[in-house]
């Protein structure tokens, strides 16, 4: 399946990038392949072209992602160390992020210190936080797709390792490995550049996908004996509390990715993830097999994403907030049911 290319002027993006003296790159808390993946590629065009530079994020980099990061160039924000850095930076550059306040630290010194702002995304934005230039195809696979279109129109040498390893990783980890729905032509394409470049793929899901910890696999037994079902098996959704975390002695980005497992169950059209965060508040993860809009429900929630891949944060102690969340996700889906 391909799309219709969106008219995007790659070359005053460029422009804008070559003319500024400072660049900050950043992406959303809790960073994935994609905005990873995308920071890193365009950080080697940055180098390329010797521009003064710096990644900074709000999170750290999650320990499957570190392979991403030979030269040490990715850093976790702190304001000692960053503050008077980004003050004297005239550009940020914003992946993958979204809503702009997800960039949490970031967000703010970038709009405390008016820099410009060019955001890459795939992502619909809410109004209310805008960029300079808002750069945002929808129907692409990930944001990594827009880098690789950004350097085949600006870099006109081959993309390097560390280039395609960056994108490669953005497509692989948005697209569930080449199988969702979004996969697309370019996802392949730019898969075959990435090997016709030596680049070793294998490794790369290896690091991402077979790096569990045998604590993220003591949690998941927990979730998958755990399973609630609603409407004959139409949803399904499991908890994470404290009490699990502590028992397994597993950390909150152990999750990742579980409720895509829950999905794959048989007739099971939307998976949820409910997480109580200890502090007031809980963090949904929506999952979609394709009949229902989960975006829908995280929209009603708060939050927002992709049709099926959405998620929310819900003030609320966790028994309340399951009540609410798993109300409005079966009137969601009832009421979707009845319009298709
Ligand atoms: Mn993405």
């Amino acid at each position: 399946m391909s799309h219709q290319e969106i008219n995007i002027d790659w070359g005053k993006v460029d422009e804008i990038i070559l003319s500024a003296n400072r660049i900050l790159l950043s992406t959303h808390e809790n960073p994935d392949g994609d905005g990873l993946g995308s920071e890193l590629a365009m950080a080697q065009y940055l180098i390329d072209n010797e521009c003064d530079f710096k990644i900074i994020n709000t999170s750290p980099l999650p320990h499957e992602y570190t392979f991403l990061d030979p030269d040490g160039i990715f850093e976790t924000y702190n304001a000692k160390d960053h503050s008077e850095w980004i003050k004297n930076a005239d550009l940020a550059i914003i992946f993958d992020v979204g809503d702009f306040v997800r960039c949490r630290d970031v967000f703010n010194e970038i709009t405390a210190n008016k820099l410009n702002t060019i955001n890459i995304d795939h992502h619909p934005h809410p109004e209310n936080h805008s960029f300079a230039l808002s750069i945002v195809d929808l129907k692409a696979a990930a944001t990594g797709c827009m880098v690789f279109d950004f350097l085949k129109h600006n870099y006109n040498k081959p993309l390097n390792n560390q280039m395609l390893r960056g994108i490669y990783t953005a497509v692989m980890t948005d697209t569930g490995c080449f199988r969702h729905s979004n996969t697309d032509q370019k996802c392949h394409l730019i898969a075959m550049e990435t090997l016709k470049n030596g680049v070793d793929t294998a490794s790369i899901y290896q690091r991402i996908y077979e790096n569990s910890t045998k604590t993220r696999v003591e949690l998941l037994g927990y979730v998958l004996s755990n399973i609630h079902y609603e409407l004959d098996g139409v949803l399904a959704w499991f908890q994470i509390t404290q009490e699990m975390l502590n028992t397994t002695k597993a950390t909150k980005s152990d999750v990742d990715g579980f409720t895509d497992f829950v999905r794959s169950i048989k007739n099971v059209q939307v998976a949820l993830m409910i997480f109580d965060q200890l502090d007031g508040t809980c963090r949904v993860n929506l999952r979609g097999k394709g009949k229902y809009s989960v975006n829908r429900i995280a929209n009603t929630l708060g939050g927002g994403g992709h049709r099926l891949a959405a998620g929310a944060i819900v003030e609320g102690n966790i028994e309340n907030v399951i009540k609410d969340v798993i109300k409005i996700s079966i009137e969601s889906i009832q009421t979707e049911s009845t319009s298709i």
